[in-house]
């Protein structure tokens, strides 16, 4: 026994699935569980052994199916709960896991349970939601507080049938469940939790892992915003006084029947401490979560949908990020998570390294290494593995179908009176990290529509697809995707230290173009030295003094031969000997 037992999920690959679109089978345009199931052969040959599929639910759409109006079926085009189960079935048989979102802040508006909420305040269902009556400030008609919603306005909406607001952190056809209420709460855990374990999925992505408890006297949110009529309110509503007992409730009368569920949620914006309550191991409250430090880099934090014009960061400022996570698990029984896109961010590539033609496929290999070199739980985006990127600059509003960038370009354009310049500065946050970059279809192909549908897609498909894309990346041994095969591998293969390693160390905090970095290995000693470059330029390698003599094998890099140089963008991996290393 060399690494500390693992918990199956803890070194397995995770692919996240994006169904609308991933691939079409049917022509409609639209993604679906039968154009999933056709591609489980390419991902288990990638090496994946985890699947997330993000929400595949009844919905209607208002925010991409995290508006849930049925937890217990399925989004019509996507499929059937008959084709859910053969997915189940299908990943099993292959050895994958198969993982779903949980969506249980909100529902939709059209859930049954709102829909009859909403009706009085008699019903069974009256306070699912949270109801609460109006303010009246000068004879005047107000929402209860001054909340703002994540993705704009206030965070309560008016239904004239109970003359009351109930509240919505997201859109207003989100509205936000009563967790308080321990009837709603065992619903939740039967539909949304139980009525999936039981058809054998291995676990959850917790959406909004950390908000179902809220300050429960709703008082105004302190004025961070002068001026306005809502307010950023995070501080009322995040890591709330009953997460922790809810969570716990969870695992002992829901998870604890299944065995070893995965339970991966999603954080925003909390602090080491905080984090570590609920991925302590013996908490037994999430087995890891996605923290938002490093794609959040650049932004105020403040809250309150994307401040697309404002996400810029330094190289130093990535590795500390990377760091606070990796440091999580000094003197903890914690566990992390690795990754750099999914479903709300724009594409790393174009994001932390460059999309430039000349430097794109190196820079996809050199994140590839950054990637499979950190230690946790590892999640691939789709189209990652090809090196996909943001789309192009000159795509104009009409493209965008994501409610997070709409309503924040529609914010900018009332705001500054429609004036072009202040438009254009909204469209080009947009384009460097609005939602929609990650959500154009996978490129399988050079064919029309990049094979991703025979028909017309729901939202436009890049103009480079013929750059980048799954079949002839497969006929090429040097493409992206061979390299991520081989990464993915090298990473199973010496899991003790790319996987488990711990004592990360960067040892060139301050460089603007190189990162590197030392792993050990839990208990031989060996070391992993990782070299970065983030450079357009040739860079010189700065290795830590101690490593100088030591014998160093190559463990992988991204160009033909190694130099004495880093060659731009390039990446490289060195195995230290336990008994080589002086001095460490
Ligand atoms: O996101 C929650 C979240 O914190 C968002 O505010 C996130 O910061 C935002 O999308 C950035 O633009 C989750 C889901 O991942 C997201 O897709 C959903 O829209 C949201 O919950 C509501 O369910
Ligand atoms: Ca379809």
């Amino acid at each position: 026994m060399t690494a500390p037992t693992p918990n199956w999920w803890k070194s397995s690959t995770c692919y996240q699935i994006w169904p609308a679109s991933y691939k079409d089978s049917n022509g409609d345009g639209i993604g679906d569980i039968p154009g999933i199931i056709s591609t489980l052969p390419y991902l288990k040959d990638l090496g994946i052994e985890t699947i997330w599929l993000s929400p595949m639910y009844a919905s209607p759409q208002k925010d991409m199916g995290y508006d849930i109006s049925d937890y217990e079926d399925i989004y019509p085009p996507y499929g059937t709960l008959a084709d859910m189960d053969e997915l189940i079935e299908k990943c099993h048989g292959m050895g994958m896991k198969l993982i779903l979102d949980l969506v249980v802040n909100h529902t939709s508006d059209q859930h049954k349970w709102f829909v009859e909420s909403r009706k009085d305040k008699t019903n069974k269902y009256a306070d699912w939601y949270i109801w609460r009556d109006p303010k009246i400030v000068d004879g005047k008609q107000q929402p209860p507080n001054n909340w703002r919603a994540t993705f704009g306005g206030s965070a309560w909406e008016y239904v004239e049938e109970r003359d009351q607001y109930y509240l919505h952190l997201f859109v207003a056809e989100q509205p936000d469940l009563n967790w308080e209420l321990e009837e709603t709460r065992q619903a939740i855990y039967k539909s949304a939790i139980d009525f999936w374990l039981k058809k054998g999925i291995d676990g959850f992505r917790v959406d909004t892992a950390n908000l179902y408890s809220k300050d429960t006297l709703y008082p105004d949110a302190a004025i961070t915003a002068p001026g306005e009529v809502t307010q950023p309110a995070f501080k009322h509503y995040l890591n709330g006084p009953r997460m922790h007992e809810w969570l716990r409730e969870i695992r002992e009368q829901v998870l604890d029947n299944y065995g070893d569920v995965l339970m991966v949620g999603e954080l925003p914006y909390t602090e080491r401490d905080e984090v570590l309550r609920y991925v302590s191991a013996e908490a037994r409250e999430y087995s890891c979560v996605f923290d938002f430090d490093v794609v959040m880099l650049g932004n105020d934090h403040v809250g309150g949908g994307k401040k697309h014009q404002t996400f810029t960061h330094t190289l130093p400022q990535f590795k500390a990020a990377i760091a606070k996570c990796q440091d999580m698990l000094v003197g903890t029984d914690a566990w992390v998570t690795v990754f750099l896109e999914n479903h709300d961010q724009g594409r790393s590539l174009s994001r932390f390294a460059t999309d430039k033609d000349e430097f794109r496929d190196q820079a996809a290999k050199m994140l590839a290494v950054l990637l499979c070199c950190l230690t946790g739980t590892l999640f691939i985006y789709q189209g990652q593995e090809i090196g996909m990127y943001n789309h192009p600059e000159h795509w104009g509003i009409e493209e965008i179908r994501d409610i997070d960038s709409l309503n924040a370009y529609n914010d900018v354009k009332e705001r500054h009176d429609g004036d072009e310049l202040w438009l254009k500065k909204a469209m080009k946050g947009i384009q460097a990290v609005g939602r929609d970059n990650a959500r154009l279809p996978v490129h399988w192909d050079a064919s029309p529509n990049a094979g991703f549908t025979t028909g017309s897609p729901w939202i436009r498909v890049h103009d480079e697809f013929e750059k980048t894309n799954v079949a002839d990346q497969q006929k090429d041994p040097n493409s992206v995707l061979h390299f991520w095969k081989k990464m993915i591998a090298l990473r199973k293969e010496h899991a003790d230290l790319l996987v488990f390693g711990t004592q990360f160390e960067v040892w060139d905090r301050h460089d603007q173009h190189v990162f590197t970095f030392t792993k050990s290995h839990p208990t031989t000693g060996d070391k992993l030295l990782v070299f970065l470059s983030f450079s357009d330029d040739i860079e010189p390698l700065h290795y830590p003094t101690w490593v100088k003599d030591a014998e160093k094998e190559l463990l992988i890099s991204t160009v033909a031969e190694v130099g004495k140089y880093l060659a731009p963008w390039e990446a490289r991996a060195y195995l230290l000997k336990g008994g080589a290393v002086n001095g460490a």
